[in-house]
């Protein structure tokens, strides 16, 4: 089949035209399309029976461009190849935090699935200060399964290098490369600043040599670390969610890439949703902007927990083990620490990247976004700018998530000093 834009009018003919059983719906006379315009890269809509709402379905498509910037940005629909081998490997190692994929069609770059009506976008359950009790443990779990059972700690030397060369996904990193690690920080056309955001602020970043090069680091890790097999653009627009359940969407960037980039990716969103609350003196956002902190906590801690415990108990059951034989029985732990402490400092750097990106370059976040007033959106900018570069500085200095959550209350009291 050849290559056309599912839209408004087309979409229902087009699912009558897939083989039957595929689909949810029991009859196609009733139903109501709508189209969903929040992602930045494809087109999305849901498909619902309007006799029985139960019966509905999320359809997704990716154009040959990338939707938010238009025809002049082409970009190669193999992105959505990428998503669904990674639904499919996600859903092997978390199955209950992914949606469920009904129809896949390469030659369309359509992905049907499981429309997940019930729940809501983190991103914007966060901004109305909605509190989520299985956020962290949810989440914690989908990280330290996707990335354990991903690495070469549990896959021979072969399978891994394959997963590796299968997963390149070449285009898509080089659109975090420039968009994430690149554009932000030099004086690109397509950077977006806030007007009352002061010019020495930016400079700070642009400007000082010893971030731009801790930059370069990250951005350098982020193309040659292929550690696991990664979601690559986990920030809080990708996560659904409602008290009792969290899903995982969206794994177009999936990649081979360092463990820390997906952790990072999190927390990052997470401070600058912590940022929007923080500067207000509510009880209502104190106590919310407390439960963030202790949201990031649990999160790094649950995560370190879980994948030191999935990779203990792999090594007292595999034949081989990834550095041999523990002959004192203390190497294989001493091993686990130290990789740990660096995943941790990967995750400060790639979270303050992703900070700054939010800020300085062209894909800005509607936690700040919501404030019309640009003086107090500068200051929320300046404060977490400020955070970021210590963060990615100092990011080998830190052992404790605690200290980090520290550095971010510290940097939203101390106005004066930003
Ligand atoms: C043009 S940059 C678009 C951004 O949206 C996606 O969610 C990724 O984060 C990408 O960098
Ligand atoms: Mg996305």
């Amino acid at each position: 089949m050849e290559y056309y834009q599912l839209n408004q009018t087309n979409i229902i003919v087009y699912l009558q035209s897939l083989p039957k059983g595929h689909l949810r719906f029991s009859s196609f006379d009733n139903l109501a399309v709508q189209e969903i315009n929040d992602g930045n890269m494809n087109y999305a809509f849901v498909v619902t029976n309007t006799l029985d709402t139960n019966q509905s379905v999320f359809v997704k498509q990716a154009p040959p461009y990338i939707k938010v910037l238009g025809e002049d940005w082409p970009l190669t629909r193999q992105r959505m190849t990428a998503e669904i081998n990674a639904l499919s490997y996600q859903s092997s190692v978390c199955p209950e935090m992914v949606p469920e994929v009904y129809y896949q069609s390469e030659a369309l770059s359509v992905l049907i699935m499981q429309n997940l009506n019930h729940h809501a976008i983190l991103r914007t359950e966060l901004i109305q200060c909605r509190y989520l009790p299985r956020l962290a443990e949810d989440l914690s779990t989908f990280l330290a399964h996707t990335l354990f059972y991903s690495s070469d700690f549990t896959l021979p030397s072969v399978d891994k290098k394959m997963l590796v060369n299968k997963s390149g996904n070449q285009d898509m990193c080089k659109i975090t490369e420039d968009f994430v690690f690149t554009y932000p920080f030099e004086h690109h056309e397509m950077n977006d600043y806030n007007p009352a955001l002061l010019q020495s602020v930016i400079d700070s970043v642009q400007k000082e040599p010893n971030v731009r090069a801790h930059v370069a680091q990250m951005k350098h890790m982020f193309m040659n670390k292929p550690e696991a097999l990664l979601h690559g653009d986990l920030h809080t627009g990708s996560v659904m969610v409602n008290p009792q359940q969290t899903f995982v969407i969206d794994p177009e960037f999936s990649f081979a890439g360092p463990m820390g980039f997906d952790i990072g990716a999190l927390i990052a969103n997470l401070y600058l949703n912590y940022f929007s609350h923080a500067h207000h003196s509510s009880a209502e956002s104190v106590n919310y902007s407390q439960w963030l902190l202790q949201t990031i906590d649990d999160l790094w801690s649950k995560f370190e927990s879980k994948f030191l415990s999935l990779w203990t108990q792999h090594e007292q059951s595999a034949e081989s083990t990834f550095m041999g034989k523990d002959l004192t029985g203390d190497c294989h732990q001493t091993f686990r620490h130290i990789f740990l402490q660096q995943v941790f400092s990967d995750t400060l750097g790639f979270a303050a990247c992703k900070m700054m990106r939010r800020i300085l370059g062209v894909a800005k976040i509607a936690d700040f976004m919501q404030f019309e007033d640009q003086s107090l959106r500068a200051k929320l900018e300046t404060q977490a700018l400020k955070m970021a570069t210590t963060m990615l500085i100092n990011r080998h200095c830190y052992t404790k998530i605690a200290d980090v959550n520290k550095l971010a209350e510290d940097v939203s009291s101390a106005w004066e000093l930003v």
